[in-house]
């Protein structure tokens, strides 16, 4: 969760970098021909000529709107070019978007701290190379300002009838300039460079928004689009927001914004100054009273997160019109579906990052037959994930029937007919990078684990993903979209009738603080099924009360203390979460294979641990001779192990008691845990 900064220390200089019509771009990149010329992607679905996604700027000035179908794209604009996104598995398949925007990433981050915020959205915290900038190399210094920069819009300038870029130039170069202006020139001195690099490199154009906060960096890259950058001085801000409609503001485009405009009669921004600290928490809450009180004064004071890889992956489809999915044969072959590609992408994170993502939730629009009056909302539903396509579709539709029975009232489930489903998707969140050294056994009892309390845990699924929180069946109108929270992923939208609609799928991260304040409750589910997963799961009460775990942080005993587990009232998993914790603590390069850069390495680096340390009748090891920590074999209760397959069952003997038991060939951990066994 981002961390927010007191005003006071709030002279930041940060950069939101929005790439132009990025779909668009990516094609005309593909192919270059398409370049000047009007152009849109359509979603696959060629129903009358396929949904617009995105829309080029030679497009936008026939009219066409990302809202048309093609063919009504065709009419207003006859000579546009109209580029199918890529399919595979019957839906729109993105990769090739995702990997262009990590290029852009790859140039973006090298100035600052990096934060990926959707599949073509940057933010940067250019603080530290602003004021390194501004010590060394001064903009009033420079003989000549870039012309980049000499382009860049400056929120508050008066041009007095003068060449603006003059007036620009002038801005640049004053000595007698406010500090914070001051940083702010060196910031936008390095987006104009950066974004010259990004066309360079990649050939793709962006725009920029340079400001003290992320939220008015956020308002101003949409400005002055494409191509260009705006600058928002703090002495800008008051008249920015004086007369900056409400719904304007990504996380006002919705029903707050409504409430604001006909509950308070507020309809820009600065409207909101009218009301007391104390007036807005009383009508909306702590968190949002004070988050509308802070954003009528431009305070915003979420950090720009060091993050270059997406927060959570999805999958998803919507079923428009005649192609509702009415019967659970039909949902469970298109969960398979999006259970596939989320697999796909979930295990080369796995390998490229070492990532694993602990949470799956399942959205779905739906309506009833025969009750069009009903407006109730498709529950969305969460539980732990487990990796593999078999068990992740499982699970999938366990969330899906608990998710349906809520929606229909128990006494409707099962007749059928009664629902008919418009969109569905899958999301996979609350992604961790795996520490060094941690193994696939822990994968195996978090799974376990999970199996186990599955049940218990399907729970509704929060806000995380807003799209879908918003999703309504007559909003459904196409699936390919971005996630401004920095999921990537194809999944039923809301959209598009008109700029507003538009609007509310560009959530950023200043999303209303109760949004964090639920995604908060969720970490605290999950890490309370990874406690579960580490034997705790009878002290619910010492859980509440613990520090997060941190698979990280060894936990190891000092000196030559040592650690045993009690007969009887231990666990393997406690076993096997301690050795976890001290394997963590040797850095990969004292494995002897390190961490793999496969899946299979992962399982690799332990394997070969244990059964080194397996020599000695206890299990027992330090990488440094520092405190180490050891188990008697005999310590561990053996009714224990019986609790595990039998090919695991035997391995750990083996491991216990070398001579007994020696390995099996062709039974290993390793191959248990390898994603084909796991399908
Ligand atoms: P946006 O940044 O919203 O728009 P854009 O990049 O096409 O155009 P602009 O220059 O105005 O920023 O979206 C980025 C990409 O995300 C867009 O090219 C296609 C995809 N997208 C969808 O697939 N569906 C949607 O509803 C939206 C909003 C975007």
């Amino acid at each position: 969760m981002p961390v927010a900064r007191p005003e006071s220390s709030n002279s930041r200089v940060i950069a939101h970098i929005d790439m132009d019509c990025f779909y668009v771009q990516v094609e005309q990149r593909k192919q270059p021909i398409l370049r000047g010329h009007p152009t849109a992607v359509v979603q696959y679905n060629s129903w009358k000529g396929g949904g617009l996604i995105a829309v080029s700027y030679e497009a936008r000035k026939y009219g066409v709107k990302r809202s048309m179908r093609g063919d009504e794209a065709k009419k207003v604009c006859p000579d546009i070019q109209l580029v199918q996104v890529p399919v595979a598995r019957g839906k729109a398949d993105l990769t090739v978007y995702r990997n262009a925007g990590s290029e852009v990433v790859s140039v973006l981050s090298k100035k600052g701290r990096c934060e990926r915020a959707s599949i073509d959205e940057v933010y940067l915290d250019l603080t530290e190379a602003a004021e390194t900038m501004l010590a060394d190399n001064p903009p009033e210094r420079l003989e000549v300002i870039g012309e980049e920069a000499t382009k860049s819009h400056i929120l508050g300038l008066h041009l007095d009838g003068a060449d603006a870029r003059d007036c620009v130039r002038e801005w640049f170069l004053k000595k007698d300039a406010d500090h914070r202006d001051k940083l702010l020139a060196c910031g936008a001195l390095i987006v104009a460079e950066l974004r010259l690099e990004v066309l360079k490199e990649t050939e793709f154009t962006c725009s920029a928004g340079i400001a003290h906060n992320k939220m008015l960096a956020k308002l101003a890259s949409g400005m002055n689009k494409p191509s260009q950058q705006t600058i928002v001085p703090q002495s800008s801000v008051e008249k920015l927001l004086e007369s900056l409609p409400v719904k304007k503001m990504k996380q006002l485009g919705g029903k707050l914004g409504t409430s604001l405009q006909v509950d308070l009669g507020v309809n820009t921004v600065g409207d909101l100054l009218k009301f007391s600290n104390q007036k807005l928490q009383e009508l909306y809450g702590i968190n949002t009273g004070t988050w509308l009180w802070n954003i009528a004064r431009g305070v915003c004071g979420l950090e720009v997160e060091g993050r270059l890889l997406p927060k959570s992956h999805g999958s998803g489809k919507t079923f428009p019109g005649p192609q509702a999915l009415e019967t659970i044969s039909s949902v469970k072959k298109w969960l398979h579906e999006l259970c596939e590609e989320l697999s796909d992408r979930l295990l080369s994170d796995l390998n490229q990052n070492k990532r694993i993502a602990r949470t799956l939730t399942l959205h779905a629009s739906a309506y009833k037959m025969n009750d069009s009056e009903s407006i109730k909302k498709f529950p969305s539903k969460s539980c732990p994930l487990r990796y593999g396509v078999t068990k992740l579709q499982e699970d999938a539709m366990s969330l899906f029937n608990a998710g349906l029975g809520e929606y229909l009232g128990v006494y409707h489930v099962g007749k059928h007919q009664e629902w008919a489903i418009t969109g569905l998707s899958i999301s996979a969140s609350k992604i961790v990078v795996i520490p060094s050294g941690t193994h696939s056994i822990m994968k195996y009892f978090c799974n376990q684990n999970q199996t186990s309390t599955q049940s218990n845990m399907l729970s509704d699924a929060c806000t995380e993903d807003r799209e879908s929180s918003d999703l309504h069946l007559a909003d459904l109108k196409i699936d390919a979209y971005k996630n401004e929270a920095g999921t990537e992923c194809c999944a039923p939208i809301l959209n598009t009738s008109g700029p507003d609609a538009e609007e509310t799928l560009k959530l950023d991260d200043n999303q209303a603080p109760h949004i964090y304040e639920v995604n908060h409750q969720r970490a605290g589910l999950a890490e309370e099924a990874l406690l579960q997963c580490f034997g705790c799961e009878n002290d619910m009460e010492s859980k509440i009360n613990q520090p997060k775990l941190n698979l990280a942080v060894p936990n190891r005993k000092s000196g030559k203390e040592k650690r045993k587990i009690e007969k009887g009232s231990s666990s393997i998993l406690q076993f096997f979460s301690s050795q976890s914790q001290s394997l963590s603590s040797c850095s990969s390069s004292e494995h002897p294979h390190g961490i793999g850069s496969t899946f299979q390495g992962i399982g690799a680096s332990v394997s070969g641990k244990l059964v080194q340390e397996n020599h000695s009748s206890s299990l027992s090891g330090s990488s440094n001779g520092d405190g180490g920590w050891s188990y008697k074999s005999e310590e561990i209760d053996p009714t224990v192990l019986n609790e595990l397959p039998l090919e695991i069952q035997e391995e750990v003997r083996a491991w216990l008691h070398p001579q007994k038991q020696p390995r099996r060939r062709g039974s290993d951990i390793l191959h248990y845990f390898s994603p084909s066994t796991n399908k």
